[in-house]
């Protein structure tokens, strides 16, 4: 087996308790925390807010993984790079912005690893040029904006395609939305590199994270 990463979607945390949420992923084995960050218009929700960024960026030293689903990032990208850390992760959604290369670029400059995400319906073509400046792919199998949702099985497609692509460029894969352990089992083995974990496999399942990560990790299910 390959070995994978296992982020945590921390818009699926119990934020009465988010300071004990971070503590048991953290000990649990996460490799990163998944932050969403939504405006309300590119899509129709509100997820985390700047502060919990800042909050879990000061309660763990791993590594956080910010998707930005908000209109014109280059208009706020400086309050997110100036949070974050070297070896931390900035995704834009490139139809969020008119010039998505100048934004990606301001990411590379600051040290923050760029990353682009790809919704369901957009293909692996209108991005291609994108895939030469990135190191990460978040490859969306559900629609943006809410946890919880059914997963999108034509998007299948976009994974054949970019593991592909990956063999002549630098990029590693991730998958977000509707993670289960079939997921997993299937792609990890394909050189899919990482997936981000909500409702479906890692939260509100009434046990300790380090179960459910070990055994994930294990393969068992
Ligand atoms: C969706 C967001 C995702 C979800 C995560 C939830 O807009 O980008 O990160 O929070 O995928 O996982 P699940 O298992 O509830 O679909
Ligand atoms: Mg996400």
């Amino acid at each position: 087996m390959e070995n994978f990463e296992l982020l945590a979607s921390m818009m699926c945390a119990d934020y009465g308790n988010l300071a004990k949420e971070v503590r048991e992923l953290d000990e649990g084995g996460i490799d990163s925390f998944h932050i969403d960050i939504m405006d309300g218009r590119y899509v129709s929700n509100f997820a985390m807010s700047l502060n919990d960024l800042r909050f879990i960026r000061s309660a763990t030293d791993k590594p956080l993984d910010v998707h930005l689903m908000v209109e014109h990032p280059i208009n706020t990208i400086d309050l997110f790079i100036n949070s974050l850390r070297k070896g931390d992760t900035i995704y834009i959604h490139p139809e969020a912005e008119y010039h998505p290369s100048t934004t990606l670029q301001k990411i590379i400059n600051a040290g923050i690893t760029p990353g682009i995400a790809i919704n369901p319906g957009t293909s692996v073509e209108n991005v291609r040029m994108m895939l030469r400046i990135v190191k990460k792919v978040l490859v969306m199998s559900v629609n943006p904006g809410n946890a919880g949702q059914m997963f999108l099985p034509y998007i299948r497609e976009k994974y054949t395609e970019l593991l592909k692509l990956n063999d002549e460029m630098d990029f590693d894969i991730y998958w977000d939305g509707a993670c289960g352990a079939d997921k997993i089992t299937e792609y990890a083995p394909l050189g899919v590199k990482g997936f981000v974990l909500g409702t479906t496999l890692l939260f509100g399942k009434n046990r300790p994270y380090s179960e459910t990560l070990s055994d994930i990790r294990q393969m068992k299910f």
